[in-house]
């Protein structure tokens, strides 16, 4: 039970002063939190210790989720811009008036060019944000545009594309099972700082050392000396973009030397062995500067070991063989018999399985293609890298509105600085955000949803996700202000006043059954969908254990039974991806002395935003371009210099921190910098605007799948 019990299923009085428990949403390790509060205001953080996932685990990021709610510089009523770029003021406005003006912007450009016309952008959050899972996509779906875009193809597109075809769902994705793992296989990932990804692990650092107490080990391939390769029992440098030789190649030694010992289940397994068998440990060392016999020795050790988990993420998923890179991570557990067993991958039962019972589609490829460059969708949605040419190529089904939530496409995905000029050119823009960010400064409207600490929360998405299952409702620990709208309630309002003006609308049955859809609370459908679930985590057991239930260990024995395709059997070798290996053979191994970029993120930064907070910014700078001293050395340049970085699609400016822990050849910029754009409006903004890693970024440079390939982009550095 939990220790901070009293008054946890409302908001706060006014005057309260006490403990009560909240959530962090700030990364997917979804940490529970204890919050002190002051005559009604949060004067505390604190992880809280009976949470049975968390356990305790906060990072500075949450200490600081209460400074989002008083932050000055966050939005808290509709605002319209009046005039443009520098000159641009923002002027309040009552939420019927740009509610209005939001629905009258995007049903003209529909009235006028076509469904086509508005293009909608879904940045990150709506994945941490319960009223956006439940309500943001239904609102999205009353648009039926073809250019839908969202942060998925600036990251993890390549796992649900995989998981679509191997596994039949789009987000039937195992997990590793780190709390009983002996061997730890990461590609391209830094839970140390990130707190994890597609694998929801708070309290990481504690796990990893469980792990190594039972005498486990955490391998790690990165071309940076990361905070988790300084922890790690090995690290391997691996020259960026190559790690598909590397993990291609561990495959072939497992078949090579007959250390498989695939479930019954897997089928194509004949086609992995011919078609891998040229990419061999030698090859693997040319291209990314591994030792063929270490490339050898790990997979022996990986196939020995008592339940090991292979894992790859942002470093191997934005690269541009991610989804072969995906694949073979897949093929590393599938073929070592690591697949739903403890210690290996496992897939998770939550309370509420948002696979299983369908709530999130299976996925679907190619049923349509980008107007100007032909990509194929996925899910419905097209690669936000070809964003800038759909607003900017004229013709039918161009780009002449666009409506953002929670995103900021201008620092975030590739060649940003053409984005930007590109929505300036927009007949008319809109977005649900809490601040004025680089992309957000180009609407004509703004509306701003209430926060995290003022809304009920559950994690639809990364219960789903987790190392271990459990359920946790948290019900809105501050009250929402008056004339404030919850992110849900906005969604409601902007597709019904957007359809009420559409010259061809929808059946009025159809109509009502969406207005009926958007008018139900988030909370009263998780209600329902807990009770669906039959975990016996109900909704009235949630209120009276806000700490969250525990439904235990990840289980084994899943399979073949949950594999969502008809045939219950898992596809190893699915020709489109098998097809893509014609294109890796043609990858010529590197030579010259380009330098390839790569991004990184700080344990105090959050994606594009929160660097107006002082909690978080204060402290050595940390936005420089990372490179070893040799690199600076032969280019002339010494420590702490300004350089000029330069791409095919742009360059900046930018000091360089040169360090051993960067790979020769290979430097590092974390995203989400670049805030001197003019207009942008934060007060409290900290000196440091740095620079953003996507005005080098490259729209061309893709995945199969059409990911952005950030990882190894060449670039070069002079003075
Ligand atoms: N080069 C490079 N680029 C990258 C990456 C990389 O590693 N390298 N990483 C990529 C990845 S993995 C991701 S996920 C994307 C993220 O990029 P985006 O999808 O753009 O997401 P954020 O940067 O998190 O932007 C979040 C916006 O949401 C707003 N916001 C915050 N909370 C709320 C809320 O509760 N409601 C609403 N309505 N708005 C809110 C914030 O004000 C902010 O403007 O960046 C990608 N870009
Ligand atoms: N503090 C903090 N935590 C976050 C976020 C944040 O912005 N700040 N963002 C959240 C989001 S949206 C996500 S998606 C997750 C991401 O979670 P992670 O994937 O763990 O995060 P990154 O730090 O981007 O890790 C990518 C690693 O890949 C390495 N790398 C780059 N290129 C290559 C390559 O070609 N090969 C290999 N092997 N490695 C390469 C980089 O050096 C880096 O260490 O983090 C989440 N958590
Ligand atoms: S690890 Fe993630 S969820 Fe936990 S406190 Fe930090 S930002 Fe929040
Ligand atoms: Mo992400």
């Amino acid at each position: 039970m939990t220790r901070v019990g009293i008054l946890t299923n409302g908001p706060v009085p006014d005057d309260f002063t006490g403990k009560r428990l909240g959530v962090c949403n700030l990364c997917e390790a979804i940490c529970g939190l204890e919050l002190t509060i002051e005559r009604g205001t949060v004067t505390g953080v604190r992880g809280n210790p009976d949470d049975p996932l968390s356990r305790g685990h906060v990072c500075p990021k949450g200490v600081a989720i209460a400074d989002i709610h008083a932050d000055p510089d966050r939005l808290r009523r509709p605002v319209r811009r009046v005039g443009e770029g520098a000159d641009a003021t923002w002027v309040e406005i009552g939420w019927d008036e740009a509610l209005d003006r939001v629905a009258d912007g995007l049903a003209a450009a529909i009235n006028d060019h076509g469904r086509d016309a508005v293009g909608i952008y879904l940045g990150n959050p709506n994945a941490h944000s319960l009223g956006s899972l439940t309500h943001g996509t239904a609102m999205v779906k009353t648009f039926r545009t073809r250019n839908k875009f969202s942060a998925t193809s600036v990251d993890q597109l390549p796992h649900q594309f995989l998981a679509h075809l191997m596994y039949g769902h789009q987000l039937f994705l195992p997990i590793p099972d780190i709390d009983r793992t002996s061997y730890f296989l990461v590609f391209g990932a830094n839970p140390m700082a990130s707190n994890g990804s597609l694998m929801t692990v708070p309290d990481f650092p504690v796990r990893l050392r469980e792990l190594k107490a039972r005498g486990g080990r955490m391998v790690v391939f990165d071309p940076r000396r990361t905070e988790t390769a300084r922890v790690a029992s090995e690290h391997h440098f691996v020259r960026p973009g190559t790690d598909a030789f590397v993990l291609l190649a561990m495959v072939q030694t497992l078949l090579a030397e007959g250390l498989t010992s695939p479930a019954a289940y897997v089928d194509g397994l004949d086609v992995v062995e011919r078609v891998v068998a040229d990419f061999t440990p030698e090859l693997a060392e040319a291209h990314s500067g591994v030792p063929a016999e270490e490339v050898r020795r790990v997979a022996r050790d990986f196939a020995a070991a008592d339940g090991a988990a292979a894992y790859g993420r942002v470093g191997v998923s934005t690269h541009a063989f991610g989804t072969v890179c995906q694949w073979a991570v897949q093929l590393l557990n599938l073929l070592t018999g690591n697949l739903d067993r403890a210690g290996g991958t496992l897939v998770t039962t939550p309370a509420i399985d948002a696979v299983g019972l369908g709530l999130i589609g299976r996925g679907h490829h190619d049923v349509w293609r980008s107007r100007v460059r032909g990509l194929p969708e996925f899910g419905g949605e097209l690669p936000v890298s070809v964003l800038r040419e759909e607003i900017e190529t004229p013709g039918e089904g161009q780009i002449r509105a666009m409506l953002t939530l929670a995103g900021n496409p201008v620092l975030s995905t590739p060649d940003g600085a053409g984005l930007d000029r590109a929505m300036a050119g927009l007949d008319f823009a809109a977005a649900i955000d809490i601040y004025v960010n680089e992309t957000t400064r180009h609407a004509d409207v703004i509306l701003p949803p209430t926060t995290a600490l003022e809304r009920d929360h559950y994690d639809l998405v990364f219960h789903v996700l987790a190392v271990r299952d459990t359920a946790r409702f948290t019900p809105a620990v501050l009250a929402k202000p008056d004339g404030a709208l919850h992110d849900w309630e906005i969604y409601r309002e902007v597709a019904l006043r957007t359809q009420a003006r559409l010259r061809t609308k929808p059946p009025l049955g159809k109509r009502l059954q969406q207005r009926l859809r958007l008018s139900v609370s988030p909370t009263v459908m998780v209600a329902a969908l807990l009770q669906r679930g039959g975990s016996g985590a109900t909704m009235r057991r949630l209120r009276a254990e806000p700490a969250g239930v525990d439904l235990g260990p990840l289980r084994t024995g899943q399979l073949p039974e949950r594999i969502p395709h008809r045939s219950k059997r898992i596809d190893a070798a699915p020709a489109l991806v098998v097809a893509d290996l014609e294109r890796l053979r043609a990858v010529e191994a590197p030579q010259g002395d380009d330098l390839l970029l790569i991004g990184r993120r700080h344990q105090r930064d959050c994606n594009s935003w929160m660097h107006n907070s002082e909690r978080l910014t204060k402290g050595k700078e940390r936005h420089q371009l990372l490179i070893h001293p040799e690199d600076l050395a032969a280019r002339g340049l010494s420590d702490g210099a300004v350089a000029t970085v330069a791409s095919r699609v742009g360059s900046v400016r930018v000091e360089v921190l040169a360090t051993e822990d960067m790979m020769r050849g290979v430097v590092s910029l974390p995203h989400g910098y670049g805030h001197g754009r003019d207009g942008v409006r934060l007060q409290r903004a900290n000196a440091v605007a740095g620079v953003s890693i996507n005005d080098l970024t490259d729209p061309e440079l893709l995945d199969m799948t059409g990911n952005a390939a950030f990882n190894g982009v060449p670039v070069t550095v002079t003075a």
